[in-house]
């Protein structure tokens, strides 16, 4: 199958505004957990590679922080550079937006994309919220004026509702070419990665309001144990003192029920028994510091 005449493989970025599905539709689409999922906005911080091989097509699916307005703190910049850095160099792109609401956040991703020149498929995603059923069609004809769409396909990542309609929208748009990753490779991120990932996941699920925007992990050990299990030293960076406490929680509890919750995840997306150990570190204005934001690993500028 390799490389035969015909062939398609190319970069599609999975765009849009934070909190439409993008990450939910990445996993389904891969049929595995690759980028993490909450019910808050602004839960994706990376570009989140997802290689999905089949015999006439290789896709590369780039999930991305979801585009907001406003300037923000530098972090906030800093997503939103990493969303239309993955946006420029892609073949095309998907717009996710929700079936039930289509709002000025998501006219200006669109603009975005026109403006990048990418042919866009536009996913209605969330289908299974919008009620009656006959709300769809005046949409998808009233979106369909917008834009002249590569095509509009409603779906339901959450149920895997309509993806195989959506891979061939989208395989029509791939260039000609050789696969560019080993058929067997799924991503570029390491499990390491995923690893912090996931307990910022149950950390942004635990947490109320507007803390989870000042949090970040940092695996500082991951190792394999004598006893099979794997090791996970984690730091969790918070923003102030008093932000410490609340993670922490009375006697330790927070902290307790995040750990564990993140280990029970881990065994099973890891598929293997982990020993997580976390501590609670205070970084001052993490969030709105160049230095200190690449020193967490995201790129400030
Ligand atoms: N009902 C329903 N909920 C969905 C569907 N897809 C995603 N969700 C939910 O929508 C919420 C946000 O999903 P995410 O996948 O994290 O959204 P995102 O666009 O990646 O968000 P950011 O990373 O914050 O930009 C989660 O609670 C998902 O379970 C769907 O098809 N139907
Ligand atoms: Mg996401």
């Amino acid at each position: 199958m390799n490389a035969v005449g015909g062939y398609r493989c190319g970069t599609v970025a999975i765009a849009g505004r934070p909190n439409v599905g993008k990450s939910t539709l990445l996993n389904a689409l891969l049929g595995q957990k690759l980028s993490i999922v909450t019910p808050k906005a602004q839960t994706t911080r990376h570009r989140i590679l997802g290689v999905l091989s089949r015999p006439e097509f290789q896709l590369l699916l780039l999930d991305t922080p979801g585009l907001h307005a406003g300037r923000g703190r530098r972090l906030n910049q800093a997503m939103n550079r990493e969303a239309m850095a993955a946006i420029t160099g892609a073949d095309a792109a998907l717009l996710v937006a929700d079936a039930t609401r289509w709002t000025d956040e998501d006219e200006a991703v669109l603009a975005r994309l026109v403006a990048a020149g990418l042919p866009v498929v536009l996913v209605l995603n969330k289908v299974d919220r919008v009620r009656p059923r006959g709300r769809l069609l005046p949409l998808l004809q009233e979106l369909g004026t917008r834009h002249s769409f590569a095509a509009i396909v409603p779906i339901s990542a959450l149920h895997g509702d309509n993806l195989e309609r959506l891979l061939t929208a989208v395989a029509a748009l791939l260039p000609e070419s050789q696969p560019l990753f080993p058929l067997d490779q799924v991503t570029d991120r390491s499990e390491r990665f995923l690893a912090g990932e996931i307990l910022r996941e149950q950390l942004t699920l635990q947490l109320h309001e507007e803390l989870p925007y000042g949090i970040a992990v940092e695996i500082e050990r991951y190792e394999d144990l004598p006893d099979g299990r794997l090791a996970i030293d984690a730091v969790i960076w918070v923003e102030r003192e008093s932000q410490r406490s609340i993670v922490i929680g009375a006697g330790g509890q927070r902290l307790k029920s995040v750990g564990r919750a993140a280990r029970l995840e881990l065994n099973r997306v890891l598929e293997r028994r982990v020993h997580l150990s976390t501590w609670v570190r205070v970084r001052e204005g993490w969030t709105d510091d160049d230095r200190l934001l690449g020193q967490l690993g995201y790129e400030s500028r």
